[in-house]
């Protein structure tokens, strides 16, 4: 472990500690930021009447609408000549919003990152490259941060230009990739077409994937194609970015780095907190941030407490299961609601299917139709495309409970982006 006396500090500290610096980061936002001293009062509540951290539910929460709202100095706790650094989050969901940071939260940020890192193998020595963007999303700095505090080499190529990515993993040994989930596969399907055979001739056996959901069978996928030890890590700008929590090499789902956030998980509908084990949307208060603390921040992010007391790796933070989409990702065909994440499930468990799919929604007379696009991969599919359509048919009016239609198209038939997938392009809208 990076940091193995808090890692594997007990559950009762872990409660005192997040109890203390809970009462401090709510106090602190009373005093300086009207948005929270406005809210508290609405409900009646003052900071000292948090007592326990089963009365956090009593605070209100805060949505990504507020942040919109307070642009751009609104929601800070500290004057704005304290803050060293501003990231924005990437927009996927509407206008950028953004985040700021004072010395002390940048160093925090290392902290987590450098847990996450040593989680996923990353040791003074290798060579890492960090492909996300660096500027005002949160990936490139933050992996950045973290892999020079190990003692790594860091590669900080950033996003883009892929074949130049390709041949300084080659010429540099680059030993670990941090990256966007779905530009693994992308930089697979790349390297190939250079003639170079991402398990034969590069040496990156570590990888450390997020941003955006990625299901399972997209893992086993990243996993086989580069014969890579995957790690998930999951984070937000709202949350100094990557880094709130990561899986480990033994147990499901990803440690959330307790002594820095509490994580809840809510009905959306309700807003009431539930059960471990319940699926609901994920709600995060931040516990050490100085320039912009956040409470009871709804990610919008689908997930579940896990029921687990401890982990075989020895850590005792809180799990939770991988991100399964956003409440805002989900579309809804003739009144029956899909998540992508459901169909990804389904085409990344063929090996016929190549690297990259898209779900096109449209109206076709009075009803919604969904098509499934996905690129085969040439060098399995050979003329056996149209038997992959029907067995992807099968398996996907089985899981949705109706009939998409299904196209099997070449490679690079859909288009790549920098930065997170576009997953649904709904032509309704
Ligand atoms: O995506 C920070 C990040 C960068 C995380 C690099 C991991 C790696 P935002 O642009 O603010 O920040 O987007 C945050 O991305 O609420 C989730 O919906 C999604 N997301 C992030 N990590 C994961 C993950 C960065 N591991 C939003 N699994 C979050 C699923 C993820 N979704």
């Amino acid at each position: 472990m990076w940091n193995p006396r808090v890692e594997s500090l007990d559950k009762e500290s872990i409660g005192h500690l997040q109890l203390k610096r809970l009462r401090e980061s709510l106090k602190r936002a009373y005093e300086n930021i009207q948005f929270y001293n406005s809210a508290l009062r609405a409900r009646g509540l003052a900071p000292d009447d948090i007592k326990t951290l089963d009365d956090l539910k009593r605070l209100p929460m805060i949505s990504k609408d507020d942040l919109r709202k307070n642009y751009p100095y609104g929601l800070l706790a500290v004057p704005r000549e304290e803050c060293v650094r501003v990231h924005a989050s990437s927009g996927t969901t509407g206008k950028p919003t953004l985040v700021l940071y004072t010395s002390e939260d940048i160093r925090n940020w290392s902290e987590i990152m450098c847990r996450c890192l040593f989680m996923s193998g990353l040791r003074r020595g290798d060579v890492f490259q960090v492909t996300p963007g660096y500027g005002l999303f949160t990936g490139g700095l933050g992996f950045h941060y973290g892999g020079e505090a190990i003692g790594a080499m860091v590669v900080p190529t950033g996003t883009g230009n892929t074949e130049r990515q390709i041949r300084l993993m080659q010429d540099l040994g680059t030993t670990m990739i941090a990256g966007i989930a779905s530009y693994a596969l992308h930089m697979a399907e790349v390297a190939s077409e250079m003639g170079i055979d991402v398990r034969r001739d590069l040496k990156a056996r570590k990888g450390i994937f997020g941003a955006e959901a990625w299901s399972d069978s997209m893992m086993k996928k990243i996993s086989e194609l580069w014969e890579m030890d995957c790690h998930d890590i999951y984070g937000m700008s709202e949350m100094y970015g990557p880094g709130v929590g990561c899986s480990c090499s033994r147990g499901e789902g990803l440690h959330i780095w307790e002594d820095h956030f509490i994580v809840e998980v809510v009905d959306p509908s309700t807003d009431e907190p539930l059960e471990p084990e319940e699926e609901g949307e994920v709600v995060l208060t931040s516990l050490t941030k100085t320039a912009m603390p956040m409470l009871r921040f709804r990610t919008r992010d689908i997930s579940r407490i896990l029921d687990v007391r401890s982990c075989d790796c020895g850590r005792t933070h809180k799990r939770i299961a991988r991100v399964k989409g956003r409440c805002d990702d989900a579309f809804s065909i003739n009144g029956v609601k899909v998540f992508p994440g459901q169909v990804e499930y389904v085409l990344m468990k063929h090996p016929e299917v190549g690297m990259n799919y898209q779900l096109v929604v449209e109206k076709v007379g009075a009803l919604d139709q969904l098509t499934v696009m996905v690129e085969a991969d040439p060098s399995k599919i050979g003329p056996q495309a149209q038997s992959l359509e029907s067995a992807l048919f099968r398996e996907l009016r089985s899981v949705l409970g109706f009939q998409p239609k299904v196209r099997v198209l070449p490679p690079m038939s859909i288009e790549r982006r920098e930065g997170k997938a576009k997953r649904v392009l709904d032509l309704r809208k």
